[in-house]
């Protein structure tokens, strides 16, 4: 029998308009692949204006685009050439202030993604930096270097690229000879910016005001812990400090980001991808003068294990109570492994070490995204949904080697199969060539979508009560209805082992069975179940919402 192991921790209720982020059902749209408006095969605004309905009917409170920007799209739009326009593969600009005030008619709001670490090559600034030549002003903005070895043939530093290869490229200069280096953390397509330049921070606000002045609610900071370099360059194992990873200079840029997004009158909020281990430094994104909030990539990290998630939970929310910060749930995002695949595979935590041909069970990771789904939605704080999760689509990992297109499977030379098999687009109906991505039904989408996917479209799925977006949908419901998920109390229950359960104000609890074997229920109502109970039991690999009718272990 489950009883109270801990007394509530009492949080407080903050559900004020300008507060809305701190319990916010967020879905993220990767705009390439979401829905086809125009017929090319590639996803576009037009396509997201189309499915707001749907986006009202699942239950979210905003939409996180990825890039949307004018882009060469070498890396999917993070190689953003122009942030004050759309990619004419996605829309305009009249109809993304379109898309923003219609979303917030059906009560979403708009997040826009800001990558401070690079831009293009086709950027002008760095464009103009090429063209300008050594010693220029213009190539201030960015990193430019002599290269070592006498002829300077030798890159400025032996840093590797996020991607593969080197952190570094030679530029030809306008005289023709080969000259300078650039640094780019990640594809030579994305040289990174130098943020000691007053110009790279004072247009990094103005884009910030831009998008701002239009209606969006926030901002997603891509790579935030990498804009800030030292500036000597040392190699990574010289020095005491990482040379660009979470400096400690880089906070300045969201104290004043924080600044642009306060002067609001509905306060503007800033959600930062800060990969990094120590739940400490992680925690110092989120003091109360930086960013609102911070995706839990550790929580995303964990191995199906009732242990591991028990320990994530419990320093996820020990290192956001000291900044007043709400946490997080991400379950998963454009650059990882689907969570349906990823948890039917024996290493259920593989994440970036990405290898082609791992034995998966599809059957158990749909089972344990279903209690997944169930389990992070219970959690205290804000939720985010990567598109097509909801549907439980796999990653696709037997896409053809000419269909791929991210930057980390054409530079590791195909070692590293890349993020294209979570990017795939999404299945709307069971019919056309592109199960209904598309509004032509001969065009083809942009990457090919697995034949089956037909019965994983939204229509098959939308009226079928066992479905995962059923699942969704309902869960999302209860989330927004019932009063203990909308305040931050939180409990921890004492469990079997191999059960995780916690109890969200007086009388709601959510438990998620990760033993192998069918577990006791506490007398309860049930609300909702991953999976089929039987017996009053719950079986492995399932979760459970309840509302207690008894008080126990007081
Ligand atoms: O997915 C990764 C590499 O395979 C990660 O290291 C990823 O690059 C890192 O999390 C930063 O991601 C963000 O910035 C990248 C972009 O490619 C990712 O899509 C984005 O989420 C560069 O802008």
């Amino acid at each position: 029998m489950t009883t109270l192991s801990s007394p509530a921790v009492a949080a407080p209720r903050e559900t004020g308009s300008d507060r809305w982020w701190r319990t916010a059902v967020v879905y993220q749209v990767y705009p390439r692949s979401f829905a086809d408006g125009d017929g090319d095969g590639t996803g576009d605004l037009a396509g997201v204006r189309s499915r707001l309905p749907y986006l009202a009917s699942l239950g979210v409170d905003a939409l996180w685009f990825t890039p949307w920007y004018a882009s060469p799209l070498a890396d999917g739009g993070y190689d953003v050439a122009d942030y004050r326009a759309i990619d004419p593969a996605f829309g305009t600009l009249a109809e993304a202030e379109a898309l923003i005030a219609e979303a917030r008619e059906h009560g979403i709001r708009t997040i826009v993604d800001v990558v401070p670490n690079h831009v293009s090559d086709q950027h002008a600034w760095f464009r103009e930096a090429v063209a300008a030549g050594p010693g220029s002003l213009q190539r201030q903005r960015f990193w430019f270097r002599e290269g070592r070895g006498a002829h300077g043939e030798l890159p400025p530093t032996d840093w590797p690229s996020t991607f593969g290869g080197p952190a570094w490229t030679r530029v030809t200069e306008p005289d023709g000879r080969p000259g300078e280096w650039y640094l780019h953390l990640f594809a030579p397509e994305q040289p990174d910016l130098n943020w000691s330049h007053p110009q790279v921070r004072r247009e990094h606000e103005d884009v910030l005001r831009f998008w701002f002045d239009r209606g969006v609610a926030g901002v997603r900071i891509d790579s935030a812990t990498m804009p800030v370099k030292d500036p000597a360059l040392p190699e990574l194992d010289e020095g005491s400090t990482h040379p660009f990873v979470d400096r400690d200079e880089v906070h300045q840029i969201y104290c004043s980001w924080r600044a642009v997004a306060d002067s609001y009158p509905e306060k503007r909020v800033l959600i930062g991808e800060v990969w990094l281990d120590d739940p400490a430094r992680f925690a110092r994104y989120l003091r109360p003068d930086e960013m609102h909030s911070a995706f839990n990539f550790d929580f995303m990290r964990r191995p199906w294990d009732a242990e591991q998630l028990r320990e994530s939970i419990a320093e996820t929310l020990a290192s956001h109570r000291p900044v007043l910060a709400a946490p997080t749930w991400v379950l998963s995002n454009h650059d990882v492994t689907r969570p349906v695949t990823r948890y039917g595979r024996e290493d259920s935590s593989f994440l970036h070490a990405r290898t082609f041909g791992v034995p998966t069970d599809l059957g158990l990771g749909r089972r344990r995204a279903r209690a997944a789904a169930l389990l992070s939605a219970a959690l205290p704080g804000s939720l985010y949904i990567y598109q097509g999760d909801e549907l439980g689509l796999p990653e696709v990992d037997d896409l053809p080697a000419e269909a791929r297109q991210d930057p980390v499977f054409l530079r590791t030379g195909g070692a590293d199969p890349g993020r294209d098999g979570c990017r795939v687009p999404l299945p709307w109906s069971e019919s056309g060539a592109s199960h209904g991505f598309s509004v032509d039904p001969e065009a083809t989408a942009w990457l090919p979508q697995p034949p089956e996917w037909a019965g994983l479209s939204v229509r098959r799925q939308e009226n079928t009560p066992t479905s995962m977006l059923t699942l969704y949908r309902v869960a999302l419901e209860l989330r927004r209805t019932t009063p203990a998920l909308i305040g931050e109390d939180f409990a921890w229950l004492e469990t079997q082992k191999g059960v995780l359960g916690f109890r969200r104000g007086e009388d709601f609890a959510c438990l998620i069975n990760f033993s192998a074997e069918p577990q006791p229920l506490p007398r309860a109502e049930v609300l909702l179940s991953s999976g089929e109970l039987s017996g009053g039991l719950l079986p492995a690999d399932t979760a459970v919402w309840l509302r207690l009718q008894e008080k126990e272990g007081h």
